[in-house]
C-alpha cells in the first residue's frame, strides 16, 4: 500500500522531505498542489503530506521526521540519544524560524516582492549575520551540527543555506566563512542530498536593491485610474505573506469569460512536452485572435544589466508584481547572453487586444516595451514558440544569443 503523498514544489521547504523520500525509496508520491491538497490545506503552504487512512500533516519538520521514522525509526539521521534528538530539533527549528524567514524578508524586500524598506533589509541582514555566527561557532569545532555524524539537522539546514548562496553569500562572504562552506559542501555531497540538490549558481555578489526605472507618468483622468487599480505585490517564493488587502476588481473582468479558459492551457503547458504537445495545443485550442492578443515584451534598459542571475531576479520581481493579472495572461521571459552582456525578452498571451490593463498592475511596467505580434507572420509565430519552449538560442539583432535563464508567468 502506498505510504502517502508528499505535496512539494520548487520552493526550498520541499527539498528536505523530497530528499528523504528519494533516499529511503519510500513509496510516497511526490506531487504539486492538486484539488485534494487545496481541500485539506487551506493555508496553501508547502510541504504537506497525506498518508493512509486520512492521516495528514503540514509543517516541514513534522513531515520530515515522520518520513524518516517511516523508513527507519532507528535511523542515524535522528541522533544517538534523546539529547542528540533534541539538538536536531533545535537546529531544524532554528533554521526554519530564524534563518529562512530572515533571509527571505531581505530578499523579498530587495526584489520588490514586498515593498522595499531599507531599514527592514538592513535589520534582516544584520540579524542574519548573528544567526550565521551561531552555525559558524558550532562548525568551527565540529564536522556536523549534532554529534560526530551527519543527521537530519545537517540535511535540513544545508537545504536552506542554498537560498543564502543564491541571494546573499557572495564570494567575499564565502572567503570569510570557510567552516560553513566545508560543512555545506560535505552535506550536499552526502548520500542524502547528492541526487536532489538542484543545479544552482553561487552568487558572486549579495543582492542589492535596484530602484525600478520609471518614466514620467502621463497625467491620466481620475476615472481611468479607478478603472485600473493597483494590487499589492504577489506572494513570494519561500515564505509566507502578510494578509492580503481586499481584492479590487480587475478591469479585464469586464471582458467576461473567454471561450478557452486560460487554466486549461496552463495545465497543458505545465504537464505536457512543450514542443511536441503543448505548443500545437496552444495554437489549436487556446489562441483565438478575437479574444486574445500576443505581445513581445522587451526590457528597455538591457545595457544596465550586469549578472544574469540578477536579470532573472528582475524578471521574477516583475512577475510577482504582475500577479493581479495572472487570470488574464500567460507568458515566458528569458535572460539571454552572459554576465555583463545580457538582455531580457519574452512573449505573452493577453486577454483582450490591449496589453496595458494586464501589465499596468505592476508599478515597473513602463520599464518594458510592448510590441503586438501577429502570429500569421511566420517569424512572429516562431518567436512565440521559442519563448514558450525556451530551448533554442534567441535571435537578437540578427545574432544568436544563448538563453541563460528565464521564468514562466502562469
Ligand atoms: N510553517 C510552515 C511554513 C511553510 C511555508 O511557508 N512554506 C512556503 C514555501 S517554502 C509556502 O508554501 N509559502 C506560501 C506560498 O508560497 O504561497 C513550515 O514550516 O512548513
Amino acid at each position: 500500500m502506498s505510504q502517502g503523498t508528499l505535496y512539494a514544489t520548487e520552493q526550498i521547504r520541499s527539498l528536505a522531505p523530497k530528499a528523504i523520500v528519494q533516499h529511503f525509496k519510500l513509496d510516497v508520491k511526490i506531487t504539486d498542489k492538486d484539488d485534494t491538497y487545496h481541500k485539506y490545506f487551506p493555508l496553501n503552504k508547502i510541504p504537506a503530506f497525506i498518508g493512509p487512512k486520512g492521516f495528514k500533516l503540514h509543517e516541514i519538520i513534522a513531515i520530515s521526521l515522520y518520513l524518516i521514522n517511516l523508513a527507519d525509526p532507528k535511523s542515524k539521521l535522528l541522533g544517538k540519544n534523546a539529547g542528540e534528538y533534541a539538538q536536531i530539533l533545535k537546529w531544524a527549528s532554528f533554521s526554519n524560524t530564524e534563518f529562512l524567514p530572515t533571509i527571505a524578508t531581505a530578499h523579498k524586500s530587495i526584489n520588490g516582492i514586498i515593498p522595499y524598506n531599507k531599514k527592514l533589509v538592513d535589520d534582516a541582514l544584520a540579524y542574519l549575520d548573528k544567526v550565521v555566527a551561531i552555525f559558524d561557532a558550532r562548525l568551527a569545532n565540529y564536522t556536523y551540527l549534532v554529534g560526530e555524524r551527519i543527521t537530519f539537522a545537517d540535511i535540513f539546514a544545508a537545504t536552506y543555506f542554498i537560498r543564502g548562496f543564491n541571494w546573499f553569500f557572495g564570494t567575499e562572504w564565502r572567503k570569510q566563512h570557510p567552516n560553513i562552506i566545508r560543512w555545506f559542501n560535505t552535506v550536499v555531497a552526502s548520500e542524502y542530498l547528492v541526487d536532489v540538490i538542484p543545479k544552482f549558481e553561487y552568487t558572486d555578489k549579495p543582492e542589492v536593491y535596484v530602484p525600478p526605472k520609471k518614466e514620467k507618468k502621463k497625467q491620466e483622468p481620475a476615472a481611468k485610474k479607478e478603472a485600473a487599480p493597483k494590487k499589492p505585490a504577489a506572494p513570494a517564493a519561500d515564505e509566507e505573506e502578510p494578509a492580503a488587502a481586499p481584492k479590487p476588481k480587475h478591469p479585464l473582468e469586464a471582458l467576461g469569460r473567454p471561450k478557452a479558459a486560460l487554466d486549461e492551457w496552463k495545465r497543458v503547458y505545465s504537464n505536457e512536452e512543450t514542443r511536441e504537445t503543448a505548443i500545437p495545443w496552444f495554437w489549436k485550442n487556446q489562441f483565438d485572435p478575437e479574444e486574445w492578443s500576443l505581445w513581445k515584451v522587451d526590457y528597455k534598459y538591457n545595457d544596465e544589466l550586469t549578472l544574469t542571475f540578477m536579470s532573472n531576479n528582475l524578471v521574477g520581481g516583475f512577475f510577482n508584481r504582475l500577479s493581479a493579472s495572472t487570470k488574464y495572461m500567460f507568458g515566458c521571459m528569458v535572460v539571454y547572453g552572459e554576465n555583463n552582456n545580457n538582455g531580457i525578452t519574452g512573449a505573452f498571451l493577453v486577454r483582450g487586444q490591449d496589453y496595458k490593463p494586464a501589465f499596468d498592475v505592476a508599478p515597473d511596467w513602463e520599464s518594458y516595451e510592448f510590441t503586438k505580434l501577429d502570429p500569421t507572420n511566420e517569424e512572429s509565430k516562431n518567436f512565440i514558440n521559442n519563448m514558450f519552449a525556451w530551448d533554442e538560442p534567441v535571435v537578437i539583432n540578427g545574432e544568436k544569443r544563448e538563453i541563460a535563464d528565464g521564468k514562466v508567468f502562469k
